[in-house]
């Protein structure tokens, strides 16, 4: 049974830290009406997709940090963001969108929300998990902070699968299905959400993937070249920004072989204020681990594939079938300990 969907990132390039959300909106519409004409059904956009990506920045003043976040329940009806929900209702594709946001209890989130075209509404939303970096800002200037453990909580939604209707013909339904007949990878596809850092956390996408999961779609920002907050050794730019794509295009790999699912990547990208680099390369995935289709540029790119979800099967039923191969007995740890406890010296 065929599956098919095409399916897009919608990477975004530079946005400066006095950009206008307004005529970012714009920029956004604009990928997706280049989406529209290559029949895509669903667009990923990037995490934070609407403003610079404001972490970087000690901000102070709260009327500045106000304008980065999207306040109130519903992000359709964010007068500046309105445009692109109406956009994708009108042409038919749904979208992933990122973007921070205030609750009415004035928490922050690093948020993003999939809206279905054909419901016209928001059908699940995610906020971010794992938050990199710091709460306090570097004492030395020149470095580049990443403060989202100052302007974000950590999700509270935990990690929720969920169905999109309207993408493939012929979905099983509950209405439709006679009792006692399989339905496992007959229904509407199963999609998990994921922003940025979460990507190279295995846990996450291993209780998407427990969920059935046959798409995980995730938008990211990437410093090019951040060694005091990066795994990796400092070396010179051009190499440091090689070695973040690699281990961001590493994690997308082997996290969707690993869990026989497709992904889709989306970068906000590109030379923010013409000094702060962040890395390009959305990309999108086969539940065999190969990139199907990437980014050429660091700027604004819709970067396109058509997939069938019924290629899923082969790690789900095979290699990767979890009901017949995994050994919960041997994997307590993994919910019962945070940090590293070693043993003890010898
Ligand atoms: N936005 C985001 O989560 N970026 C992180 C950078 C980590 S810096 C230590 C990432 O995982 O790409």
């Amino acid at each position: 049974m065929s599956r098919q969907i095409t399916v897009a990132a919608a990477q975004v390039g530079a946005v400066h830290r006095d950009a206008d959300k307004k005529d970012t909106v714009q920029r956004l519409i604009r990928l997706l009406q280049k989406a529209a004409e290559k029949e895509v059904k669903l667009v990923v956009f990037p995490e934070c997709t609407l403003t610079t990506f404001f972490p970087r920045h000690f901000i102070e003043s709260q009327e500045e940090l106000d304008k980065y976040f999207e306040h109130g329940e519903d992000v359709t009806q964010s007068p500046d963001v309105k445009p692109l929900f109406d956009e994708a209702r009108s042409q038919g594709i749904d979208i992933v969108l990122g973007y921070a946001e205030r609750d009415p209890d004035g928490k922050g989130w690093n948020t993003c929300v999939y809206f279905s075209a054909s419901e016209g509404k928001v059908i699940s939303k995610y906020r971010k998990v794992h938050l990199p970096g710091t709460k306090e800002p570097f004492a030395d200037p020149a470095a580049t902070n990443q403060l989202e453990k100052r302007y974000f909580t950590p999700g509270n939604l935990g990690f929720p699968a969920f169905r999109a209707p309207g993408l493939v013909p012929d979905a099983a339904k509950q209405s439709t299905v006679k009792e006692g007949d399989s339905t496992t990878g007959k229904g509407d596809p199963i999609f998990g959400m994921l922003i940025c850092n979460d990507r190279r956390w295995p846990e996450a996408w291993r209780i998407y993937t427990l969920q059935g999961a046959e798409l995980i779609v995730f938008g990211f920002n990437t410093g090019a070249n951040m060694s005091h907050l990066w795994g990796s050794k400092p070396m010179p730019p051009d190499k440091a920004e090689a070695e973040a794509l690699f281990h961001s295009k590493l994690v997308q790999q082997a996290n969707s072989y690993m869990n026989a699912c497709f992904s889709i990547s989306s970068a906000r990208c590109g030379l923010d204020d013409g000094k702060y680099d962040l890395i390009g390369g959305s990309a999108i995935c086969s539940p065999e681990g190969h990139i199907l289709a990437e980014a050429k540029t660091k700027e604004d790119e819709l970067v396109v594939a058509k997939i069938d979800l019924s290629e899923c099967r082969q790690g789900k039923e095979k290699t990767f079938d979890y009901a017949r191969h995994r050994r919960i007995e041997t994997y307590g740890l993994i919910d019962k300990q945070t940090g590293v406890v070693e043993p003890d010296l010898l």
